[in-house]
């Protein structure tokens, strides 16, 4: 509440200010009709009306301006003030990037959301270290395998040409004996009608984003984990904003992450029936699937665990304290 007062007077001290104001563009990798990119739009209307007029940020979905794999850089070398990326797939840079897509560590948005209030300082301050800072965060919806044919084990899933969207994602198709390829999100639909992937693991946004129904049959809910969007800005464009500007961002990032947080909880029920009605089949995944796939699992965990060191560990130790009567 203190946090929207401060918004509310920031919005006031800065409404009359001239309407000619910098302008910033923002690259997402998500398609338009996306979910993250539709509350990251959201979050540029309340910058610019927030501040007057003084802070226009042009949104540019689909990875129409950089790629999603590019677009943590340009941010980082000032090429963007601001963007949006899945931090996870930069875990080779930092361990700690990669928490939120540790298999069932996080498997619910309340977990999701403790986990990154638990990770959030030690994140921050690795960001500073590479010049970003971190605005607010949205899941995705929890991780589910698409296929184009039934799968009840591991054993059915040999040979299969798996679509990964970061390293750990590429390392579980590994252990489950599949052959890992990796594509962004909005070039998905082609690598599938061309059968250059099969398969995937990802939220039901996405598939419904990218129709996968035209090549993929089956749906099956696994809530592996619930990886993260952040959205960052480069710490030499934040630092040389006065604190109304700040104020004005911060509270705005403030609601995006809770109107984002929203927005994908709607949107795992909506796309779940559109996958359905679309034709797929839908269902949770077998008991025996769950239990080989908690085994992979646990040695990713202790993979994890092990590459991000004390400072990854002592962030795991607060999460499970913080949930420990969950
Ligand atoms: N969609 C993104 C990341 C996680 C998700 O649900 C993707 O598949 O690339």
């Amino acid at each position: 509440m203190k946090k929207m007062l401060g918004m509310a007077a920031a919005i006031a001290l800065t409404a009359g200010a001239a309407a000619a104001g910098e302008k910033w563009d923002m690259p997402m990798a998500y398609s338009d009709s996306n979910f993250h990119t539709q509350n990251g739009k959201a979050f540029a209307r309340c910058v610019s009306k927030g501040t007057g007029g003084e802070l226009e940020i042009t949104v540019h979905g689909g990875g129409s301006l950089f790629k999603g794999g590019e677009i943590k850089r340009a941010i980082q070398t000032g090429q963007v003030q601001i963007g949006e990326r899945l931090l996870s797939a930069h875990q080779n840079e930092e361990a700690i990037f990669g928490i939120d897509n540790i298999p069932f560590i996080a498997t619910s948005f309340d977990a999701s959301e403790k986990l990154f209030a638990a990770t959030r300082p030690t994140l921050e301050k690795i960001l500073h270290e590479q010049n970003l800072h971190l605005l607010y965060s949205v899941p995705w919806p929890p991780q589910g395998f698409y296929f184009k044919k039934e799968v009840n084990e591991v054993a059915d899933m040999k040979g299969i040409k798996f679509r990964s969207y970061n390293s750990s994602t590429a390392k579980l198709a590994e252990l489950t004996g599949m052959v890992p390829v990796q594509i962004e999100a909005a070039e998905i639909s082609q690598a599938f009608a061309t059968g250059v992937a099969e398969a995937m693991i990802s939220s039901g946004a996405t598939g419904y984003d990218r129709k996968v129904w035209e090549s993929l049959t089956h749906f099956y809910e696994v809530d592996g984990w619930l990886p993260r969007n952040s959205v960052m800005i480069n710490k030499d464009a934040w630092d040389d904003l006065d604190d109304n500007m700040k104020n004005v961002l911060n509270g705005c990032a403030d609601l995006a992450a809770y109107s984002g947080l929203w927005r994908s909880k709607q949107y795992t029920d909506f796309t779940m029936e559109g996958l359905a009605s679309n034709g797929m089949k839908v269902g949770a995944a077998s008991d025996k699937l769950v239990g080989e796939l908690q085994e992979i699992g646990e040695t990713m965990t202790a993979e994890w665990l092990n590459a991000a060191g004390e400072t990854g560990q002592a962030v795991v130790s607060a999460y499970k304290e913080a949930t420990k009567n969950d």
